[in-house]
């Protein structure tokens, strides 16, 4: 991501619950805490295993183009393969605050996604042993498959069979921009609801950055470097499965 990218950008950090704002002149030029709330029981299709978070978007201070979740790249917790990583069910925002995951379910939310690839872009992670040349789970040619992901709804099948529904496996290191169909004007209340199918560990240090601009997908040179790195930790992780 290039410099202008991340231009007044801000990081939300499940695993240290804290805000991070950048701009063009200063890679970070402030820090505010932030509640990021693990909303009670679960929900999702059959056997619905999805664990719903919460982030406050409330008073940010400018309008919402573009939320980016990136998986935190642990390689822990969940399944290997093309079920590797953060297993996105969905993602909501809404002016409605509620408390458990059953109700985050039957949120309208509002209409500012556009989960085709021209506004959710997707960046695969690795897969964890046994790769398969389909590529991840709820993906298609290297999209998002939203006919597989329902990225709307939160209703995942939480197995890794043939019965597995309505998430996309981000894979070790994976990251999704959404570009809103329409900005989200500094309104308040304000909250972002998304749910990770299995609730098992891989949540805890994923990532949601929030912008004021749309986001692009990442140059060919980072694009790269990304690589680069996801060979760098495959290499790393296998070095400390033989020693382990
Ligand atoms: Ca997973
Ligand atoms: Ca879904
Ligand atoms: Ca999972």
């Amino acid at each position: 991501m290039s410099v202008a990218l991340i231009s007044n950008l801000l990081r939300l950090s499940l695993a240290t619950g804290v805000i991070t704002l950048a701009s063009v002149s200063s890679a970070i030029a402030g820090t505010l805490n932030v509640d990021f709330t693990k909303l009670e029981g679960l929900t999702g299709g059959n056997p619905g295993l999805t664990g719903v978070y919460r982030a406050d978007l409330s008073n940010l201070g400018f309008d919402i183009n573009s939320i980016a979740i990136a998986d935190s790249n642990s390689a822990q917790g969940g399944q290997p393969g093309k079920f590797s990583g953060f297993d996105l069910d969905a993602i909501k925002i809404s002016n409605v605050l509620v408390n458990n995951a059953t109700d985050a379910k039957n949120l309208p939310g509002l209409d500012v996604f556009d989960f085709t690839p021209s506004g959710t872009l997707f960046t695969p992670g690795i897969q964890r042993s046994s790769a398969e040349p389909t590529g991840l789970f709820g993906t298609t040619g290297g999209n998002i498959d939203n006919s597989v992901a329902t990225l709307q709804n939160f209703d995942a099948n939480a197995s890794a069979d043939a019965n597995a529904f309505g998430l996309v496996s981000l894979g070790d290191g994976g990251k999704v921009v959404f570009n809103l169909k329409n900005p989200i004007s500094n309104t308040t209340p304000l909250y972002l609801y998304i749910g990770e199918a299995g609730d098992n560990g891989e949540v805890a240090s994923g990532q949601i950055t929030v912008s004021d601009k749309p986001l692009q997908v990442p140059e060919p040179t980072t694009l790269a470097a990304i690589s680069l790195l996801g060979i760098y930790f495959f290499a790393n992780r296998r070095k400390k499965t033989k020693a382990a």
